[in-house]
């Protein structure tokens, strides 16, 4: 049996062929999916773009972390262990939670929609520094492109909730489904292996604000009861400074990152700025942060930390644990 293509599936399989970067690709290999019927006929063709959307999503974190220059401006360079941006419904309180975690200076105001441009800050977690972006509010019938593409593009979203107003659980419940409405699901844990390959599956923390408002206890019931099961959540009051160094420990841990300490062959380790990789990274992905060719010419390292002996030497493909101390042989 043949499989039938539709011409948006053709059409896509074009664009793809003549996109330049690897986010347009995996753009177009979503859309492929989209159209590919699925059924016995056409499962080997469905096996193949599994594959390839896997790979290209591969390529796009990659580009995550080491952007090429020219670049599509609009969006901010990462910076620090990671990407976090804060968003919510309108007045949810996200650009004074900025204010109160970095040392950005966004406007805050008691009516909705201040907020037009992303504005970003560094936010301190110990010896680690985790960059926060303030975005414009998501509405049912209002979301812009680019703040989809932030979303996408996070290490991890803060979905914060005005526990001040009878509508603000109902307001971030349209945050998901907006962009739900745009294949982008905001979860606690996301899948390991989702089954549909076209859905990007965000981390997210769910942030309780204006808790010393009235009525905020009653709600926040309420909230436990909708999205308990499918958030992590911190309650805080950003307004009186309230609770944010649980909500800094909760962003970090989100990131589900470790801390990794480098030094020179007898030389002390430089224990002020640590590198960060993902929970599971092994010698090689701290080699490919220090350096692409630290990454290739690597032929060993020595390791003082967690489950090995002071200076040993391991492989590239060694597992890091947080606060180890690496010294990488090229
Ligand atoms: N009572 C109280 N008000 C807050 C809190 N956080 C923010 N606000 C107020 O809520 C309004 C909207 O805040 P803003 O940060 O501009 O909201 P955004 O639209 O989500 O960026 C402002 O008047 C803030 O002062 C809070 O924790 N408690
Ligand atoms: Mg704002």
């Amino acid at each position: 049996m043949a499989v039938n293509l539709t011409p948006q599936y053709h059409e896509a399989e074009e664009a793809y062929k003549k996109a330049k970067t690897a986010e347009e690709r995996l753009e177009c290999l979503r859309v492929m999916w989209t159209e590919l019927p699925k059924h016995k006929a056409s499962e080997k063709l469905q096996a193949e773009l599994k594959t390839k959307i896997s790979e290209t999503r591969k390529e796009v974190e990659a580009d995550k972390r080491s952007p090429k220059k020219g670049g599509v401006s609009y969006k901010i360079p990462r910076q620090g262990a990671g990407q976090v941006l804060l968003i919510g419904g309108p007045n949810a309180g996200k650009s004074r939670l900025l204010t109160r975690l970095t040392r950005a200076t966004p406007e805050v105001a008691p009516y909705p929609f201040t907020t037009r441009e992303p504005s970003a800050g560094m936010m301190q977690w110990e010896d680690v520094r985790v960059q926060l972006i303030d975005t414009p509010p998501i509405t049912p019938d209002y979301l812009e492109n680019y703040v989809s593409s932030m979303v996408r593009n996070a290490d991890l979203c803060v979905l914060v909730v005005d526990m001040a107003d009878d509508d603000g659980i109902f307001a971030a419940e349209a945050v998901i489904q907006r962009l739900e409405g745009v294949k982008t699901c905001l979860i606690g844990s996301p899948p390991e292996d989702p089954d549909d390959p076209t859905i990007e599956y965000i981390r997210t923390i769910l942030a309780a604000n204006k808790m010393a408002s009235e009525g905020a206890t009653e709600r926040l019931e309420i909230l436990r009861e909708m999205m308990g099961n499918r958030f992590p959540f911190v309650t805080l009051d950003a307004e009186s400074s309230t609770g944010l160094e649980e909500l800094r420990n909760a962003i970090y841990q989100g990131l589900n990152v470790i801390r990794v300490y480098t030094k020179k062959p007898g030389k002390p380790a430089d224990m002020d700025s640590p590198f960060t990789i993902p929970v599971g990274g092994t010698v090689e992905r701290l080699a490919e942060q220090v350096h692409r060719e630290v990454a290739e010419k690597l032929k060993s390292a020595r390791i003082w930390g967690t489950g090995v002996f002071d200076g040993q030497t391991v492989t590239r493909d060694h597992v890091l644990h947080d606060k180890d101390v690496v010294e990488l042989h090229v």
